[in-house]
Order: structure tokens, then C-alpha cells, then sequence
């Protein structure tokens, strides 16, 4: 293929939105590692604006001001380095969000320092580039009919590079390629529509094949497309992974309004799910589009948790930090705009990833196999085997769901992965037995019941 496949055998992804690399690092060692995840999309590494004026909001690292790893506000370049081997130690692949479009735009500070130091003012980036590399329609996007206007003009005032030049396509395939030199696995592309896919190719064929470690071959790359009336999703499949905007709206509004049962075909016009990475919610739709987020509570990770045993498509997990107020608040932070370290028992942080942790070994564990034995209850029931490898009920309903359900799973005590984890043979939630084909299961209120052949034992749950 033209690309690389997501991370082998695991393919789960897990945005880990704001986290300072160390934290990163402890998280892949203590959960993310052992219970499965194949990748971490960790934010944007380079150096980005710093925005005292406008209390140092979340989406500084969207605009850089350099690609100098030295200083962001979740740690310097020795902290990433870090972070990459101790997750290859833990055997998860680390994912760069890659802003390729674009370099900073205005705000309370319209020149440098950045957070690294270096000076910049809005077209001019000392050393990197100068007025000449952008684009020059110098003016925001406003016709969103017009492709030519959303390439080569500005998303939100944002200086737009000319990603067709020679010089500005080595720049930033340079600043990938030193991420790869340190073992990065895979990028998320920012904005990648805004990017011409010829521009996107070029910058691709520059790449170098990734570590040892992962195989040695090309860089993994999902873009993200919102797709709409003038650039479709799969236009951009021919360079890599495309995000599926359709399949976050489908499956969010689909759990919001307890309307589930039809999901195992999901609906049409959806991109191919070899090629689709897919989301409840992100870092964006959580504060646009909040149809259902982490807010929602069980509903939510509820859907979070069907995602992972559908088998359509590489799916990406959020894990958010709380914010009230405006959206631009951004993560828990030192006075001076430093994010601080991750703590999953401060409900500052959401940590919705670990409410999910026992479903990523089922996905791995049903790799390959296609949706089985359905059964139904009321609109807001639904299981379904995954061949003779594992077997889920999923509840979007306000009452418990009781029933026996018919499977192809082999006679045993399987650990509920819905409600539990399963790690070094421990489960800690609760177990069910099959036995003769069958299985009797009480499938909590917006809840699930999860069971797979490679999770087997008593559950002390
Ligand atoms: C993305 N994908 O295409 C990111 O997922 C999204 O989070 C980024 O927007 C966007 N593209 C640009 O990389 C975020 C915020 C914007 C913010 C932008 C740049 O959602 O609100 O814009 O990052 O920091 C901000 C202000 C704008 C202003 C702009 C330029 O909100 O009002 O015009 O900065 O100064
Ligand atoms: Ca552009």
C-alpha cells in the first residue's frame, strides 16, 4: 500500500489531549502498555505562541513559531525523547499531531518570543521562513465552496505556508523526519484539507521509513479531513488515513438518543474502514459539537466502548481534561502557563481512557474476525458476537437489559473487559460462564457486558 497500517496488531489509538510528556511516558508503562493500546496522539511538539493576554489557552500549539522541540509547555525536547523510548519499552507507538498548514496567526501576542525563545512576527519566522513561503492570499478563508480559497487562503488568520514550494515541503518534511530519528511511529495532520493532496504526497515521499523498533517501514499517517460539500474524506485517502466526521455524528447522536440497535451496518457514505480512523468526540467536537462527551458520563463511555468492538475502522480514544467556561480554558497549569503534571484521581482530569482499558484487549483479541450472532432488545440493545473470538452487549437504555444470549464463544469463565480490566491474568471485574453455546447476562444500564477468548478466568469484580 501507499501508507502504513496502524500499529500491527494494535491498532488502538488514545489522545492523551494536553499531557506533559512525563506523563505520557508513566502512563504507557502503567496502563496503556499493559492493557493493550497500540498509539498515543500526543499534542503538537514543536514550539508554539504564548498567550499571557489570553490566559494561555489550549490551542497555542496550533500555532507554531518554530520547530524546535526545546520548550513547549507540557516539557523541552529531552522530556520527548524520553517519553518515545519509555513507550516503545511499554510497546506503544507515539503519534505526532504535524501542523502543516500553517504557522501562528494573531492574538494578545503577535510577535515572539515563543515558547522556546525564538522571535517571530506573523510571515516572518527567523531562519525558517520568510514572507516568500506563504501563500498570498493573505486574508481568511470565506468562501468554503471555493477549494481554492480553503488551500491557499487562511484558516482563522492563520499565516498560510505554500506547501507547493520545493523549500517549505523539505522544511517540513525535516522537522517529521527528526521526530522519526527519535522513534515517533506516526502522524496525525492537522488541517490536512487545507493542504493540496499533491502538497500532502510530497511532503509523504520525503518521509523516512520508521525504528527498527516498529518495523522499519513508512511512517503511519491519518489526516484530518472534515470532510464536506467541497472536499470529500476519500480524497485524500491516496496519502494516508483519513478521520471519519460522519461516523463521529452517526454513533454520537445514535448513543445520545438511546438508538442503537441498528448500528452493527453503521449507515452509507462512510470511507472504507481500512482507511478510516474514527471518534465519538475530539478535542474539537467536545467544544463545537458536544453531542456526546465525556459531560455524558456512563452514555459516553458507553459508546467509547462499542467503537472498540465494532470493527469498522481504527478507532481513537479522547481523554480530556474538565474545563467550565469559556473553550479556550486551557489544562491544569503553573502560573506561568506550564501544564502540569497528569493526576487521574484529580477530577481535573478526565481520564476516560481508563474506563475503556479493558476493551482494547478485546479489540485485539477479535482482530480479524467479523460481526457474528446479533441479538435485540428494546432501540436501545444491541449485542453481537465477533466470530468465535468474543461476544458484546451494549445497553443505551435507563434500566438493565436481562437476557441469554446465544454464542459462538467455547464453553468457560470469560472476565467482563466492559467492567473490568484483564491484565497479567487478573480480572479484576466481574466473570461470566458459557456454557453449550449460551450465556445469561445481566448488561447494566448504560452499560455493557464484554467477554473475549483471551480474557478467561474468575473475576474478582
Ligand atoms: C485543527 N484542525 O484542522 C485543529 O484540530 C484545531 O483545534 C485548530 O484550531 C485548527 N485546526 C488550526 O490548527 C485551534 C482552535 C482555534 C485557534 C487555532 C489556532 O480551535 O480557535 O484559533 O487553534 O491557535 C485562534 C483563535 C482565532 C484566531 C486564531 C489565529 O481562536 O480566533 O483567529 O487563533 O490568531
Ligand atoms: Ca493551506
Amino acid at each position: 500500500p501507499a501508507h502504513a497500517a496502524p500499529g500491527g496488531d494494535k491498532e488502538v489509538v488514545v489522545h492523551l489531549f494536553q499531557w506533559r510528556w512525563e506523563s505520557v511516558a508513566a502512563e504507557c508503562e502503567s496502563t496503556l502498555g499493559p492493557n493493550g493500546f497500540g498509539a498515543v496522539q500526543v499534542s503538537p511538539p514543536q514550539e508554539h505562541v504564548v498567550l499571557q493576554g489570553e490566559g494561555y489557552p489550549w490551542w497555542q500549539d496550533y500555532q507554531p513559531v518554530s520547530y524546535s522541540l526545546d520548550d513547549t509547555r507540557r516539557g523541552t525536547r529531552a522530556d520527548f525523547v524520553d517519553m518515545v523510548d519509555r513507550c516503545e519499552d511499554a510497546g506503544v507507538r507515539i503519534y505526532v499531531d504535524a501542523v502543516l498548514n500553517h504557522m501562528t496567526g494573531s492574538g494578545s501576542v503577535d510577535s515572539g518570543p515563543g515558547s522556546a525563545g525564538s522571535d517571530y512576527t506573523k510571515y516572518d519566522y527567523p531562519g525558517i521562513y520568510q514572507s516568500r513561503d506563504f501563500h498570498d492570499c493573505r486574508r481568511d478563508i470565506s468562501d468554503w465552496n471555493d477549494k481554492w480559497e480553503v488551500q491557499n487562503c487562511e484558516l482563522v488568520g492563520l499565516s498560510d505556508l505554500d506547501t507547493s514550494s520545493e523549500y517549505v515541503r523539505d522544511r517540513l518534511a525535516g522537522y517529521l523526519n527528526e521526530l522519526i530519528g527519535i522513534g515517533v511511529a506516526g502522524f496525525r495532520y492537522d488541517a490536512a484539507k487545507h493542504v493540496p493532496l499533491a502538497d500532502v504526497q510530497a511532503i509523504n515521499s520525503r518521509l523516512d521509513d520508521v525504528d527498527a523498533a516498529w518495523g522499519g517501514g513508512r511512517p503511519y499517517v491519518f489526516q484530518e479531513v472534515i470532510g464536506d460539500q467541497t472536499i470529500a474524506p476519500g480524497e485524500y485517502v491516496p496519502a494516508g488515513d483519513v478521520t471519519e466526521f460522519q461516523y463521529h455524528r452517526d454513533i454520537s447522536n445514535a448513543f445520545k438518543n438511546g438508538d442503537i440497535a441498528h448500528l452493527t451496518g453503521l449507515g452509507g457514505n462512510l470511507v472504507d474502514g481500512e482507511q478510516a480512523v474514527v471518534f465519538v468526540a475530539n478535542h474539537d467536537t467536545q467544544r463545537s459539537h458536544p453531542t456526546l462527551t465525556h459531560t455524558d458520563g456512563d452514555r459516553y463511555d458507553l459508546a467509547q466502548a462499542f467503537m472498540l468492538a465494532h470493527p469498522y475502522g481504527t478507532p481513537k480514544i479522547m481523554s480530556s481534561y474538565a474545563w467550565s467556561g469559556s473553550n479556550d480554558t486551557g489544562p491544569p497549569m503553573g502560573s506561568d502557563g506550564e501544564t502540569r503534571a497528569t493526576d487521574c484521581a484529580d477530577a481535573r482530569w478526565v481520564c476516560e481512557h481508563r474506563e475503556v482499558a479493558g476493551m482494547v484487549g478485546f479489540r485485539n483479541a477479535v482482530d480479524g474476525t467479523s460481526i457474528g450472532d446479533v441479538a435485540t432488545g428494546s432501540s436501545g440493545q444491541l449485542a453481537f458476537a465477533r466470530g468465535d473470538r468474543g461476544h458484546a452487549a451494549f445497553n443505551a437504555t435507563g434500566g438493565a437489559w436481562s437476557r441469554t444470549f446465544d454464542t459462538d464463544l467455547p464453553d468457560g469463565t470469560y472476565c467482563d473487559v466492559a467492567n473490568g480490566t484483564f491484565v497479567d491474568g487478573e480480572c479484576d471485574g466481574p466473570s461470566y460462564t458459557v456454557s453449550g453455546g449460551s450465556f445469561s447476562a445481566q448488561v447494566p444500564a448504560d452499560g455493557a457486558v464484554a467477554l473475549h477468548v483471551a480474557a478467561q478466568g474468575e473475576g474478582t469484580g
